[in-house]
Formats: structure tokens, C-alpha cells, sequence
């Protein structure tokens, strides 16, 4: 930067007055130019919020030079670049963990202390960024932490929403939902890039034409939509490194629609314009299935065709041809979501770039990855062949294509198998003909990924069965992780600062592994002392906020036993109430001195339910009305309580995890496909109650059974298991609890009469009834594990240095080195 020219970037640079200073008076002055000129509010008076707001404009400056200087570097040393597409990212609050990666907590801190101002008041008034339904999207937002810190050359695309998930009101113990119009207050986080926009074009028609002598497919779109990009910078931290998230919006395309001006009927004409925006407008809540409708079609071929746009110019601005592009270019899927982005791809290079078919596909063949979230067959996206035919009618073409020369190339492999062929087309026959996604992906993809050991198994011998035959140097899995910046750095500064004075380091916080030397202090009871007093710090913290949202008033000296994610069927949240029905019923039938030893308990459920899915939505009224039995039964008083934390969010997950004694992660083995949460809660100390599902496989060898509380059958036992189901009895104590809710204990004995169905008579699909005995054992061997206090506060102690393993760091060293083919990228200081 020491150019001479006066108008060169050395003179800018002099004008800047260099880079912005991140002592606690640059900061205060940035905080009050940002009051005064961003937030127009007079210094003489603004509020917390207001204060926040200068805050985190001051925060986004320092973002946004970081990200320049970041993005120079790039396009200077033109690494190959990783692009990862997803229809969801969670990102949580940006506050709290920028200024961590930044480096300037403290200062930022002591700024607003010295102008009357709290920092941790005004982190709490912002608002989640929900731009995801749960584990899969916050997953994205972990990995593009971890992508950021460790230096990689990458990009994050998404859409941006405008309503994002949605906000759960309960009322009188049911579920309703309320629209997140997020964007109410502004959001400082994200920078509009009017001049980076793309057509987006659907519908219409295809013909055949000659062009240049060459029979062509020459597709008259109908309808075009311009996509804005929304930049939200991502800092890495201990680096200098900020990455780009880029989520598009849709907006009205500047070319007009002649026929309406010319009929005159100009209010009309704006008004069909704007309909356009709807298609940024709101993300799906039902993650999980898949219900093939026409929106949400045009949000994935939306966001995938102006994230390739965007990628090919920036190629093109480098590279005079498509040599190159599988060497510069990683193509990341999460799900099968932007799966569209194949044939769009191949649509470019065949139709835009002319390269002819054999050409573009030995393109399209090496760039994509793609990794799948689930076992479930329901979640597995198909989409009406006359839909695609409506939307995208280019793209079937060349879906059918690559899908002929796949059943060829089948056919000389396996022979006239039509049974397995026609399983393995991405074609599915039938009253309604489908595109199967996931076989697309497969089909074009270099490598499909699995989320953990366990699901990369089920993949191999059950969801993928015969690709994996086919083809199985594809298949690889990269176990889960999480961000131990955002999950125990910004969420637990309390367990952050007595790690780091243990081991005499800070620098796990970059470098994971370090986290394994607390076994060497496990046992040190001066550790355990001050372990323990921080736990209490964070249950406190959560008792208050309990204590606030549902008027509970719980006891510190309780076990906090905590389930939190999404309801579903499948993570059993309805196990748990039973389990909480039985603790109570046998305190109930106590004498006085039984219920001296009874380890007294808090239940602590939160989560929310698909708008759609009647089932999920009685198993939230059941705990509402199972909690308003029991926490008001004098009788039992402190000794069980049990409270739904309404509106579970990222921002509610960093105040209940870290508060949390134990948490349950108790899905039929055989369904989760990692499991994120479990994770969360091990690097924060709280030891886990949990089946052998998913990624607890890789935690057990980790961390050893004899620290936590595994139960029920395996991932083997549940096939023959359901076959048994209707033969074998559910034991006693499962028929009573079941029977009690039946009976209208609880109340409301008509609506619940679906649930109890949905677990007795041969019907427990989820296998309720044959896991229940074990764990209730499960749970009485945590209860007297937590009466030796000395022993709990080891087993903690071991959770958090287990948990290195499952730091999202890891997960995307291992995609970098072994999918993707990209190096870090570090821009210097
Ligand atoms: N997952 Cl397919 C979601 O959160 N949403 C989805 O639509 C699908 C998967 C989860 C999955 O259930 C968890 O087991 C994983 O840990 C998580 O994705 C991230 O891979």
C-alpha cells in the first residue's frame, strides 16, 4: 500500500488514516461516529439498542476490511476455490462471535463501559439470523466458521429469506407459529451489492434450431427474475481472513412486459412485477420432506443458477477457456438441495459455451461433491417429472440425457437386472414419474459423503445399496463437527477462560486437539472445585431464563437434564416425557424415606415442530400438560420438575447447553444421521444420555461407555426388532405410563388418543415400548452417578476433553484434504 500516485491506493490508504484501531478509544469514537451519522440518533441520547446497533456498525467496518484484503489475496494467488451451496445456513447472532474472532471482546467491552453501556445488554438485543430449520443448517454455519479460521479459499451461497423460520408461540400448551420477519430492524450484518445481480430465468419452451451449421436445444424462457447478492462477511479467527457469504434476493427484472404497459393497465403491471420477490420470500419449515411444490423448485434453481453465474464470470475473469475450471472450482451440495446446480451447469457449457456434450460432462464429473443428512426415505427430494417439465424444461432434457447414457453405461455393467436398474434410474416410473435428486446427485457427483461412520454404513448397505456396489470409491463419510468458537468461546466465556488458565494456553481455540491435555487434570480435585463452580454460574443463568419464560421456579441442586432440537417422531422426545410420567408416578408411590434418596430432577425439553406434522405437535402439548401436573403437585415440589423452553433457537441453545448436568440424545439407532447437538453438549462438560445412533458411535470410543449412559438396541437389532414388535410385550411399567396419558391423567384424553396409538398395539414404529426398560436404567444409573459429586465432575471434566474430535475444524480439514482438493489460503497481516 505505499503507492506514490496521488490517486493511487497508497494516497486512499493516507486518507483512510490506515486500518481502523481496536483499542477501547478508536472504538468508542467509531461507536459515536456510527450513533451520530449511521443511526442518526443524538449522542445525548440513544438506548441500548441504538447502542447496539453503532456497535455493530463499528464491528462490520473492521469485517469489511479484513474482507477486502482477503478477497484481494484471492484473486491474487487465484487458489482453487470451494463453493458451497446450501439452501439453509443458521447463522445465529453475528455480534457476539465477530467480535471474539476479531479479537475484540475486551475492547469492545471497556468502549462501552466508559460510555455507560454494557456489552453483554446489548449482544442480547440482537435478533437470530434463522435462515435454517436445525442441524443441517447450523451445520453450514459451523463449517463456514471453521473454512474461515483455517484459511480456506471459500464461499458460502445461499437465498436470503426474508421471512426466516419461524417464531413458536405456545398457547395453552399448543404450538402456533408466527412469521420471523427478521429483517424488521435492519440487519448491519450483511452489505447489498446492487451492481452483483443475475437474470434467473423459468418456464417456457425448448426447439431445435441450427445454429452456426450444429443442431441445437435452444430454450425461450418465460419469465425472468433478477437475483441481488447479499454479502455477510465471515471472520476466521486468529487470521485476518473474512470469507464471503453471498445470499441472493429476489427482485423484479428491469426488462418490462410490453403487452400490460401497452393494454394500459399500468397498476397491474407493477403489481405482477413485484410477485417476482416471492420467491426469496420464506423458507420451508418441514425440513425432512419433501412435498415437490412449484416454489420451492424455483428457490433451489434460483439460488443455484445466480451462484453459477457468479462463479463462471469469476472464473472467466481469470481463465480464457474451461481447461482449468475442475482445478479451480469445488462444487460443495448440501443435500440434495442445490442438486439443479448439474444440470445447470451442463445446460451452460452445452448451450452458452457450446463445448459439446462429452467435453461438458468430464467438466460436470469432477467438480461436484455431495453430502446427504438422513436415512429417512421421506426426505429423499423427488420432484414431479411435469413440474420439472413446467419449471425447468431445458434441464429435464439434460437430465434425461445424462440419465440414458448412466442407464447404458449400467446396462453393459450388470446386464438386463431392470429390477435394479430401475431402482438406480434417476427416473422413477409410476403413476406420477419423479426426478429422484439424490440419484442425480450420486450419478454426477465425485464423491458422496456420509455425516458419520454410522450413517456411512447404513448408506453403504441400505439408502445407497447399489450405487455403493457400482461405484464404491465414491463413498466416504467426514464425521460431523462443531465450532468450539461459537459453542464454548462466545457461549460459555465462564468454561473458555478456566480451560485456557488449565492449560496455561488459549490456543485450542485454533487448535482443537490441545483440548485432550484436561484428561491430565481430571482428577485434580482444585479443578474440579472451580469446574463445578462454573457449571453453577451457568445454571443459575439458565434458571432465570426458565424462571422467566414459563413462570418454573427450579433448584440449583437439581440435576438439569436437558433434550433439545426438532420434534420428531424419530428422536423419541416422547420416550422422554414417558420416562419423566414414570419418575413421577414412582415418587408419588413413595414412602418418606425413599424420597430422601430420590436425586431430585429438572426436565428441560425444547424444540420445535414442523407447522405440518400433527404428531410432533401433540408431543409438544403432552410435556405442557405433563409439566402442568407435576410441577403442581406439592407433593413432589423440587424433587422433578419439567419445563418447555418455548421458541428453541441458536441463541437459546448458548444459554441452555452450557447449563445443562446431562442431555439425551435418544433417536432410534438406525435414524439420525450424526447428530450435531450431542456434540455441543460435550464440549461443554455435560455428560450424555444417548443410543448408539449416528455419530454417539465415534463419541463412545472417544470418551469410553463408562462416561456416559448408552441404552437401547443397536443399529442391527431394530430391523428384526419392528418385526417382532407386535409378538413381544411392552414391559409393565411402559403400558402403565402409556395408560395414563390414555386415561386422561393429563387431561385432554380425546387428543391424545392418536398418540398413544402411535406407540401401542403393535404400532411403535420407534420402538418406544422394547427400549424403555433400558432406559429407565439408563437414567437411574445417571442418577446415581450424580450423587458422587467428586466422580460427576470427572466424568465433565472427560466430556469436554473428548470432544476435540468433533470440532467442525476437523470435519473440514478432512473434506479439504480428501473431497475437495483445496488449500488454505492465508492472507498476510
Ligand atoms: N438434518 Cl435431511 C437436518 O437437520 N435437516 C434435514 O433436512 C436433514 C438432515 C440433520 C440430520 O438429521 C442430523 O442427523 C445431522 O447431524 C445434521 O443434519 C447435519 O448433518
Amino acid at each position: 500500500f505505499v503507492g506514490k500516485s496521488k490517486t493511487g491506493p497508497g494516497r486512499m490508504f493516507e486518507l483512510m488514516d490506515g486500518f481502523l484501531k481496536n483499542d477501547p478509544g478508536s472504538l468508542q469514537k467509531d461507536i459515536l461516529h456510527h450513533v451520530e451519522y449511521t443511526v442518526a440518533r443524538s449522542r445525548f441520547s440513544f438506548d441500548d439498542f441504538e447502542a447496539y446497533q453503532a456497535l455493530a456498525h463499528s464491528v462490520r467496518d473492521r469485517l469489511i476490511e479484513r474482507w477486502h484484503d482477503t478477497q484481494q489475496h484471492f484473486k491474487k494467488k487465484d487458489p482453487k476455490r470451494l463453493y458451497f451451496l446450501s439452501l439453509e445456513f443458521l447463522m445465529g447472532r453475528s455480534l457476539s462471535n465477530s467480535v471474539i474472532n476479531l479479537g475484540i471482546r475486551d475492547q469492545c467491552a471497556e468502549a462501552l463501559s466508559q460510555l455507560g453501556f454494557e456489552y453483554e445488554v446489548l449482544a442480547e438485543q440482537e435478533g437470530d439470523a434463522a435462515l435454517g430449520n436445525g442441524g443441517l443448517a447450523r451445520l453450514s454455519a459451523c463449517q463456514m466458521d471453521s473454512l474461515a479460521t483455517l484459511d480456506y479459499p471459500a464461499w458460502g451461497y445461499g437465498l436470503r429469506y426474508q421471512y426466516g423460520l419461524f417464531r413458536q408461540i405456545i398457547l395453552d400448551g399448543f404450538q402456533y407459529e408466527q412469521p420471523d420477519y427478521w429483517l424488521n430492524f435492519g440487519n448491519p450484518w450483511e452489505i447489498e451489492r446492487v451492481h452483483v445481480s443475475y437474470p434467473v430465468k423459468f418456464y417456457g419452451s425448448v426447439t431445435e434450431e441450427v445454429v452456426n451449421g450444429k443442431k441445437c436445444n435452444v430454450w425461450t424462457p418465460g419469465e425472468t427474475v433478477e437475483a441481488v447478492a447479499y454479502d455477510n462477511p465471515i471472520p476466521g479467527y486468529g487470521t485476518r481472513n473474512t470469507i464471503n457469504l453471498r445470499l441472493w434476493a429476489a427482485k423484479p427484472s428491469d426488462g418490462y412486459d410490453i403487452e400490460s404497459y401497452n393494454t394500459g393497465d399500468y397498476i397491474n403491471a407493477i403489481v405482477n412485477r413485484q410477485k417476482a420477490e416471492i420467491i426469496s420470500n420464506v423458507l420451508y419449515p418441514d425440513d425432512r420432506s419433501y412435498q415437490g411444490k412449484e416454489l420451492r423448485l424455483k428457490q433451489q434453481y434460483f439460488f443455484v443458477s445466480a451462484s453459477l453465474q457468479d462463479i463462471i464470470r469469476r472464473f472467466k475473469d481469470v481463465h480464457g477457456n474451461f481447461d482449468d475450471f475442475p482445478d479451480k472450482v469445488a462444487l460443495q451440495l448440501n443435500d440434495t438441495h442445490p442438486s439443479i446446480s448439474i444440470a445447470e451447469l451442463m445446460r451452460v457449457l452445452l448451450d452458452e459455451e457450446h463445448l459439446g456434450w462429452k467435453k461438458s460432462w468430464n467438466i460436470v464429473k469432477q467438480v461436484f461433491s455431495f453430502t446427504t443428512h438422513t436415512v429417512l426415505p421421506q426426505a429423499l427430494e423427488k420432484v414431479p417429472v411435469d413440474l420439472f417439465q413446467n419449471v425447468l424444461p431445458r434441464h429435464l432434457q439434460i437430465i434425461y440425457d445424462i440419465n440414458f447414457a448412466f442407464m447404458e453405461e449400467l446396462k453393459k455393467k450388470i446386464g438386463q437386472d431392470y429390477s435394479r436398474l430401475s431402482r438406480m434410474s434417476i427416473v422413477e416410473e409410476g403413476a406420477v414419474k419423479n426426478i429422484r435428486v439424490a440419484n442425480l446427485s450420486i450419478v454426477c457427483s465425485h464423491t458422496v459423503n456420509g455425516v458419520s461412520r454410522a450413517h456411512y454404513e447404513l448408506l453403504k448397505t441400505r439408502v445407497f445399496k447399489d450405487f455403493y456396489e457400482l461405484w464404491p470409491e465414491k463413498f466416504q463419510y467426514k464425521t460431523n463437527g462443531v465450532t468450539q468458537r461459537r459453542w464454548i468461546v462466545v457461549s460459555n466465556p465462564s468454561l473458555c477462560a478456566l480451560i485456557s488458565k488449565w492449560l496455561g494456553t488459549e490456543s485450542w481455540i485454533r487448535d482443537i486437539d490441545l483440548l485432550a491435555h484436561l484428561r491430565e487434570y481430571a482428577s485434580n480435585s482444585d479443578l474440579q472445585q472451580e469446574w463445578m463452580t462454573v457449571k453453577k454460574i451457568n445454571k443459575m443463568r439458565l434458571a432465570e431464563y426458565i424462571e422467566t419464560m414459563s413462570g418454573v421456579k427450579v433448584s440449583l441442586d437439581a440435576m438439569f437434564d436437558v433434550q433439545v432440537k426438532r420434534i420428531h417422531e424419530y428422536k423419541r422426545q416422547l420416550l422422554n416425557i414417558l420416562g419423566v410420567i414414570h419418575r413421577y408416578d414412582c415418587i408419588k408411590n413413595m414412602g418418606k424415606d425413599e424420597r430422601k434418596k430420590v436425586v431430585p430432577r429438572v426436565c428441560i425439553i425444547g424444540g420445535k415442530a414442523p407447522p405440518g406434522y400433527e404428531i410432533a405437535k401433540k408431543i409438544i402439548k403432552l410435556c405442557h400438560a405433563v409439566a402442568e401436573t407435576i410441577n403442581n403437585d406439592d407433593d413432589v415440589g423440587d424433587l422433578l420438575k419439567l419445563v418447555f423452553i418455548p421458541d428453541y433457537n441458536v441463541s437459546v441453545a448458548e444459554l441452555v447447553i452450557p447449563g445443562s448436568d446431562l442431555s439425551q440424545h435418544i433417536s432410534t439407532a438406525g435414524h439420525e444421521a450424526s447428530g450435531t447437538g450431542s456434540m455441543k453438549f460435550l464440549m461443554n462438560g455435560c455428560l450424555l444420555l444417548a443410543t448408539a445412533d449416528g455419530s454417539t458411535n465415534e463419541i463412545i470410543e472417544e470418551i469410553g461407555l463408562e462416561n456416559m449412559f448408552i441404552f437401547g438396541a443397536k443399529i442391527n437389532e431394530v430391523p428384526a426388532l419392528r418385526e417382532k414388535d407386535s409378538t413381544i410385550k411392552a414391559p409393565l411399567q411402559f403400558v402403565r405410563v402409556v395408560r395414563m396419558v390414555r386415561d386422561g391423567y393429563f387431561g385432554f384424553k380425546d387428543y391424545f388418543k392418536s398418540l398413544c396409538d402411535s406407540v401401542e398395539n403393535g404400532k411403535d414404529f420407534y420402538l418406544l415400548g422394547s427400549d424403555f426398560a433400558s432406559y429407565l436404567e439408563a437414567q437411574a444409573a445417571a442418577d446415581r452417578a450424580y450423587v458422587d459429586k467428586t466422580k460427576w465432575s470427572e466424568m465433565s471434566i472427560l466430556c469436554t476433553a473428548a470432544s476435540a474430535k468433533f470440532s467442525s475444524d476437523r470435519t473440514i480439514e478432512d473434506y479439504a484434504e480428501e473431497t475437495w482438493g483445496v488449500q488454505p489460503c492465508k492472507c498476510p497481516f
